[in-house]
């Protein structure tokens, strides 16, 4: 079966696509799994009208009726929102399954790099990624995120991975793969809801201009992916103490409940947003906006500069 049949592109991210124009991918699991409704139908349309703003086309991507959709309509995004939990959460080990039922799934990061590739889409906003989880060393739960990172050449903004993660771990994973990590504006890897995890970034970048000039030498390696670490806003930051106590307690919780696997994510953020009150969710919303505008400033650099060539 050709990818042509089941990939489908919008019209309007087509377009921009055949122009060299600048395109950023958004993932959907961040709207079904991440958020609840309604404030994740509003943050996915804040994201992408940010991304406008910026000069770039935004890309949401899920799988709706059989098809990889690259490009939502108002309706679309409007759907995913309202089933939240009751969507599958597509990883890439699920796509062919997902697809074959005609299932409706958010995409993670893993998948929503995969399909952004398969498009032509070299860079993607999300909030957070996945990583390893803290006691990995027995449950062996290693996100896919960081795999696909390794294999597939796509720029992945995000504000660091999910403080939930064991941080060391997962940095010393992105190292075991291969992956770069560029602290954006920043000497230290974020951690989500706070500016720094306390360990450091491989390298550090300044502009949207020398973000893309990088990427074009890493994919033109054919290196695989880029994980870009653009801290929360320091206004949006919660305090680390705060944070850190109401993940213990929800960790805690989690262990109690006796959540594995893909369900840990999801109930991890759900638990640490009734814990602080709906505080998490502000900063998260914050933050992913905040990712949003970034990519779009490296696409249209990166757009520039494949014109100049
Ligand atoms: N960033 C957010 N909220 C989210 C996610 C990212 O701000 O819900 C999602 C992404 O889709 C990411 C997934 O790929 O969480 C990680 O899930 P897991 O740990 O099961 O791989
Ligand atoms: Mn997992």
């Amino acid at each position: 079966m050709p990818i042509r049949s089941v990939l489908s592109i919008s019209p309007e991210v087509a377009d921009a696509l055949a122009q060299g124009r600048a395109v950023v991918a958004l993932e959907s699991t961040i709207i079904t799994h991440g958020m609840p409704y309604p404030q994740n139908l509003q943050m996915a349309g804040e994201v992408e009208a940010i991304v406008r703003a910026a000069g770039a086309v935004p890309a949401t991507i899920a799988l709706m009726g059989g098809r990889i959709r690259v490009g939502l309509t108002a309706p679309d995004l409007e759907q995913l929102a309202e089933t939240g939990m009751a969507a599958a959460k597509a990883s890439r080990r699920d796509v062919a399954a997902l697809l074959t039922a005609q299932a409706t799934a958010g995409t993670t990061v893993a998948t929503t790099m995969q399909a952004a590739e398969m498009a032509g889409i070299q860079v993607f906003a999300t909030g957070g990624i996945g990583g390893v989880h803290r006691g990995a060393e027995l449950s062996f739960d290693i996100s896919a995120d960081l795999e696909e990172l390794s294999r597939t050449p796509v720029a992945v903004v995000c504000a660091g991975a999910k403080a939930i993660l064991d941080l060391p771990k997962t940095l010393e994973v992105l190292e075991t793969k291969g992956v770069p990590v560029i602290g954006y504006g920043t000497d230290d890897f974020p951690a989500f809801w706070t500016r720094s995890s306390g360990l450091r970034a491989d390298h550090r970048l300044d502009t949207p201009e020398a973000v893309a000039e990088l990427l074009e030498t890493q994919f033109s390696l054919g290196m695989g992916g880029v994980l870009i670490g653009n801290p929360i806003p320091e206004a949006d930051a919660m305090d680390p103490a705060f944070i850190g106590a109401m993940i213990e307690r929800a960790l805690a919780d989690a262990e109690a409940a006796g959540i594995q696997g893909k369900e840990t994510t999801p109930y991890l953020l759900k638990r640490i947003f009734e814990l602080t009150e709906g505080k998490s969710l502000v900063s998260n919303i914050a933050l992913v906006k905040n990712n949003a505008a970034v990519a779009a400033r490296i696409a249209v650099a990166l757009a520039a500069r494949q014109v100049d060539d």
